[in-house]
């Protein structure tokens, strides 16, 4: 009989390009054979397009992308991450032997669209939710294995809190959350888990009371003021899709009898199956969203790595498949989504900020890797400037 396991890579199978298509192992065999493994060629990333309803992206999953190809011989150019792309716009180049570079394709692939997929919703989530809060609450919509990836994504796409609790060492950010409504069926007591939870938990943090799990949200609303009293926070209520009526009305009911009572500053936080159109219609009344699936599994941002060159004869032949540009391109800056591509040797004519910043020199880092905050600062100063995105039908 067979065991469980966890089908899972490891770092070292990432990096050694294990994780990969067997069509590029293939490839690999076949120029190795017919005396082409030096060949060099100049490969481009770029979004080839975009889920039906977005105008943008946000560039995710640099730092990953570098970890793979440090330490081959190649040269690795990007733009930040962070950075918000429209399609076409390339947003890097990898210079390497091509027999050298083929088995990180995928990898490389993997990683810049998951991130950049969950990166780009989580941003379109903080845009439509104004100045409200946005907690990540998706983990357990992926597989653990990629649990850091995922919350990272979203952090640097703009959400204010994660969940994960190992986000402190590997986001540098403490994680957010109180308590599921096992632990207040465990207790068979609301009251008595909120108190447990008072008594147990640092006071550092806040008291934000599950509110809906064996009664009415205001019934249970007044218990928590009741047993906590200046201590509450706030109140969640992630009331079961079959009750909710109107929600809007019943976040309106919580919050009139907390000011009622005098309690006007408790937050009020909402969520399960929050979307887009759930946040534009009850961001007016509710303080905080905590989202999960949404963002966790995100409508996909597409992004291709072509080969646009290839040194032969002494020089770089720009070469490309059809419906692709042939030729290693630039990008320069002109503002927020305003760009201008250049071929690379060519001078730019309208924007001087040249942003294919080179990370990787025949294998190794040319910068320090910024943390992801300040990544995600550069995405919300980005956001700003840009018109809220039409919220989508679904999701
Ligand atoms: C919340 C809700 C969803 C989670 C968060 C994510 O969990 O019930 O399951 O929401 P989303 O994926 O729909 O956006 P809790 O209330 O903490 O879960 P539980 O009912 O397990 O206590």
């Amino acid at each position: 009989m067979g065991r469980p396991r966890l089908y899972v890579a490891g770092e070292d199978d990432v990096v050694s390009g294990r994780m990969t298509d067997i069509y590029f192992v293939r490839t690999k065999r076949i120029l190795e054979a017919k005396g082409l493994r030096d060949v060099r060629a100049r490969m481009e990333v770029h979004v080839s397009d975009l889920p039906r309803g977005y105008e943008w992206a946000v560039y995710s999953g640099l730092e990953e992308a570098l970890k793979i190809l440090e330490g081959k011989p190649l040269d690795v150019y990007s733009i930040p991450e962070g950075t918000l792309i429209r399609p076409g716009a390339p947003v890097m180049l990898i210079e390497a032997p091509y027999a050298e570079m083929c088995l990180f394709e995928t990898a490389i692939l993997g990683v810049l669209r998951q991130s950049t997929s969950i990166a780009t919703k989580a941003a379109r989530v903080k845009k439509l939710a104004r100045n409200r809060r946005i907690i990540f609450f998706g983990l357990r919509a992926l597989h653990p294995a990629i649990a850091p990836s995922v919350d990272r994504a979203a952090f640097i796409g703009g959400v204010d809190g994660v969940s994960g609790a190992f986000s402190r060492e590997y986001l540098g950010v403490d994680p957010v959350g109180t308590m599921p409504h096992a632990l207040i069926v465990v207790f068979g007591d609301n009251v008595a888990a909120w108190k447990a939870f008072d008594e147990v938990i640092e006071p550092s943090v806040p008291r934000i009371m599950l509110v809906d799990t064996f009664n009415d949200e205001r019934v249970e609303t007044l218990q928590a003021v009741e047993a906590l009293g200046d201590r509450l926070y706030g109140v969640r209520l992630d009331t079961p899709k079959s009750r909710r009526g109107n929600m809007r009305e019943i976040v309106e009911e919580i919050r009139w009898t907390l000011k009622a009572l005098g309690y006007p500053d408790v937050k009020i936080v909402v969520s399960g199956g929050v979307s887009e159109r759930s946040i534009v219609e009850l961001r007016d009344v509710v303080d905080v969203f905590g989202v999960g699936t949404s963002i966790a599994s995100p409508p996909p941002v597409d992004i291709s790595m072509d080969v646009v060159e290839v040194y032969r004869d002494g020089a770089w032949r720009p070469v490309a498949k059809r419906g692709k540009m042939p030729g290693a391109k630039k990008v320069y800056r002109c503002g927020t989504l305003d760009y201008e591509v250049t071929l690379w040797e060519e001078a730019p004519t309208r924007c001087s900020e040249d942003i294919m910043l080179k990370w990787i020199e025949n294998g190794v880092l040319t910068r320090d890797y910024p943390a992801p905050r300040e990544i995600r600062d550069y995405v919300l100063s980005q956001l700003r400037e840009i018109p809220e995105p039409q919220p989508l039908v679904s999701g």
